[in-house]
């Protein structure tokens, strides 16, 4: 009898077919009613899970009695109660490296579009308002030569660091759980309190995990360290930052702009942010180019067979 595999988010079609192929697949849709009792439904039978932007939790995995494996075709595993899973002797693989430097490009896109108003400048543009040469309300900030701190030298810290440092000939501060001398020596990046990158830093990119730790490392308190010329970039969890204190210094200009991919509950429907013209906004796409989400199915697809034909899978959290 075929395993049977659940696939819990839309997931590039031709993994899909492969795994259709070898297992017996059912796919959870939305379309289909209320998702965590599809999947609690659905787990109760199932071998392996693979998909990504789903919370997992006790709650939606306690009918799970034969399950070995859950896949997710993310780097990022705050969705799934590690500990729980861990009790329940469930394999929980990632895929890490693949979207580092896809990632890593868009807190630089992110960067230079709250620095230079990109997303205002070209709504004010298509509108027809670009009647005489422009003034100080579209001027922007330079990028080149100015400090970058960044939040969590992991490996997309990193990727960002190597950006602004060889392509922008940047200062880097980084403040990490701890130093990281052989990284940091490359970019000549210097080790600082999180209190030294914000007050030190033209522009602030947020690169760390979202742990018990980190949540909420950025309030009202963080961001009245940063300069009033300050760009934040957050491409890591909206949680890392408190969104309504960001809300707030953006509108009092407390810092000059940000430049958000996450947010503390997605998909965001409604925010203020919506409002703020210094606020540039994308929905959650740090990993997603075409090349890169085919990579990170590729590798779920690897960890999810490798568990299910009993092997070690080669990226287990
Ligand atoms: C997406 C990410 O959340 O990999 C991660 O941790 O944040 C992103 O790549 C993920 O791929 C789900 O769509």
């Amino acid at each position: 009898m075929k395993q049977k595999v659940v696939v819990f988010s839309q997931i590039d079609n031709e993994i899909l077919m492969r795994l259709e192929q070898q297992y017996h697949v059912v796919q959870i849709n939305p379309k289909n009613g209320d998702v965590n009792q599809q999947i609690l439904e659905h787990s109760a039978d199932a071998d392996g899970l693979i998909g990504a932007g789903r919370v997992l939790n006790q709650s939606n995995l306690k009918n799970a009695q034969k399950l070995r494996v859950i896949s997710s075709v993310s780097v990022g595993y705050d969705n799934y109660d590690v500990d729980y899973l861990h009790q329940q002797k469930i394999w929980l693989t990632h895929t890490p490296h693949v979207l580092t430097e896809t990632t890593a490009d868009l807190a630089f896109t992110l960067l230079m579009s709250a620095a230079r108003q990109v997303p205002s400048l070209d709504t004010w543009t298509k509108q027809g308002q670009w009647q005489r040469t422009v003034g100080p309300a579209q001027f922007g900030l330079d990028i080149y030569g100015k400090t970058l701190g960044i939040i969590g030298l992991g490996h997309i810290g990193a990727a960002v660091a190597r950006r602004g440092f060889h392509g922008f000939n940047m200062n880097i501060l980084y403040h990490n759980r701890s130093e990281k001398i052989e990284i940091a020596e490359q970019f000549k990046a210097e080790y600082c309190s999180l209190q030294d990158v914000l007050s030190r830093s033209d522009f602030v990119v947020i690169a760390v995990d979202l742990n018990s730790a980190s949540k909420s490392l950025i309030g009202a308190d963080e961001l009245k360290l940063m300069q009033p010329h300050a760009v934040l970039v957050n491409i890591a969890r909206g949680s890392v930052v408190n969104e309504q204190a960001l809300i707030h210094a953006l509108k009092t200009r407390t810092i000059f702009a940000a430049g958000l991919d996450v947010y503390e509950k997605e998909p965001l429907q409604s925010s203020e942010l919506f409002q703020l013209e210094n606020a540039v906004t994308l929905p959650h796409v740090g990993s997603a180019t075409a090349q890169t989400r085919k990579r990170m199915a590729e590798l779920a697809y690897h960890n999810l067979v490798d568990a299910l034909e009993g092997r070690v899978p080669r990226y287990m959290v």
